[in-house]
């Protein structure tokens, strides 16, 4: 076993003997370890992970936010006698903090924090495969909208900005300007014509940053809805638990609805091969979007209906720059598991923002349609 990860277990508060570590290589951020402890006749499973702290420059920050809502949500999980849904339970060392500060042998520090394991759940990188994709795209929708609606009376001011300027488009589009201006791969030369088609479509896609907190609200949001930070139930397909809190920062509701459909309702993996599998699935945008305005609809403003489908264009717009930023970059912030892995990701990226400007007014013509639906029933 990872002598390294044995050291630092042993100062978090597990019971029972360390049995098996294992890693889940399924985020692009955190290192995770999963680990199973033997106590008397039944194990426990627990969640170790180390913070990437390039991305987060203070780990205490995130864990202070992450404790508060995880506390708002068990609270009030309880108040409504809710036993299906769960939330992130924080594993303290056995000096009672949130964190474990390892120092390497580079004499630099490093930051754990551990989570209880939720058992039963499964996390999706993707849904194409899946026969009841059209199911879990719905409950995928639903949970998410139920997270915002059990956030949405949450003292936001208590909630600090974990990475500043996370969903700020236009900032995000000057940082690729920085990073084609200094070029230090050279890799720049290679990404021109999704360049110039960037700049082009930049001004439509500043508008939630244009208007947040003016027609826009500022709510306590998630900022990374990703796909496979939710765990679903293997069995029913209900959303069980939204994960990866490390992001639950002011925002506004937008950003979780438009990444969301942009990761949940691709037909493919971010990462694929094959340019003739990447498409929205029109009809998994719709099931999401059912089940997160049927959850969300009585707490939306008009301009966050009327940018809904918009959201979806503008954050699959943002991710394309990320991804090609890294690329130029060298690739310093996601996590790679190849040398050209960024390259291909906002490839990937660009297809779909090309794909969603076609199918934009039939999704708005359903939000508007489905809005309305709910707010006569
Ligand atoms: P990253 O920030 O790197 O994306 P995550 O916190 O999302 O890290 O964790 C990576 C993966 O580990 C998730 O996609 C999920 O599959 C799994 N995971 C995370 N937390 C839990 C948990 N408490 N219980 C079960 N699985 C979890
Ligand atoms: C990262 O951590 P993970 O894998 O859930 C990233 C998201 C990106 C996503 C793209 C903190 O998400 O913003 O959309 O990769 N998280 C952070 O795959 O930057
Ligand atoms: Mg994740």
């Amino acid at each position: 076993m990872n002598e390294k990860i044995i050291e630092i277990a042993n100062n978090f508060d597990f019971k029972g003997s360390l049995d098996t570590i294992t890693e889940n290589n399924q985020g692009n951020i955190n290192k995770t370890y999963i680990l199973i402890y033997k106590d008397k006749n039944k194990s426990n499973k627990y969640l170790l992970q180390k913070i990437n702290s390039n991305v987060f420059k203070n780990p205490y920050l995130v864990m202070k936010n992450i404790e508060l809502i995880t506390n708002h949500i068990t609270n009030k999980l309880k108040k409504m006698k809710d036993t299906t849904h769960k939330t992130l339970t924080i594993i303290k060392t056995k000096d009672n903090e949130n964190l474990y500060t390892y120092t390497n042998e580079d004499g630099e520090k490093e930051y754990y924090r551990a989570y209880n394991f939720i058992e039963n759940c499964i996390s999706y990188d993707s849904f194409n495969d899946s026969k009841d994709a059209k199911i879990l795209a719905y409950q995928v929708g639903k949970s998410f909208g139920f997270f915002q609606k059990l956030l949405s009376d949450f003292p936001i001011n208590l909630l600090d900005e974990t990475i500043k300027d996370f969903h700020n488009t236009p900032k995000r589009f000057n940082d690729l300007l920085e990073s084609i201006e200094n070029n230090i791969t050279k890799r720049a030369f290679k990404c021109e014509k999704e360049i110039v088609m960037l700049i082009s479509k930049l001004k439509e896609c500043s508008v939630i940053m244009n208007n947040l907190g003016k027609s826009i609200p500022i709510r306590p949001t998630h900022n990374d809805t990703k796909l496979n930070n939710i765990l679903m139930d293997k069995e029913t397909n209900e959303g069980i638990a939204i994960i990866d809190l490390d992001t639950v920062m002011p925002g506004s509701i937008l950003f979780d609805i438009g990444d969301g459909i942009r990761s949940a309702c691709s037909n493919a993996l971010e990462d694929e091969k094959d340019k003739d599998k990447i498409f929205f699935n029109e009809d998994l945008i719709k099931e999401y979007l059912k089940g997160f305005l049927e959850e969300t609809y009585d707490i939306l403003t008009n301009d966050e209906i009327n940018y809904m489908g918009l959201s979806i264009k503008i954050i699959t717009y943002e991710q394309t720059i990320r991804f090609l930023t890294d690329y130029i970059n060298g690739d310093t912030y996601f996590k790679i598991r190849y040398k050209e892995h960024n390259r291909d990701r906002f490839k990937n990226q660009y297809i779909l923002l090309e794909d969603i400007e076609n199918k934009l007014d039939n999704i708005n013509e359903f939000i508007f349609k489905t809005v309305d639906e709910l707010k006569n029933k």
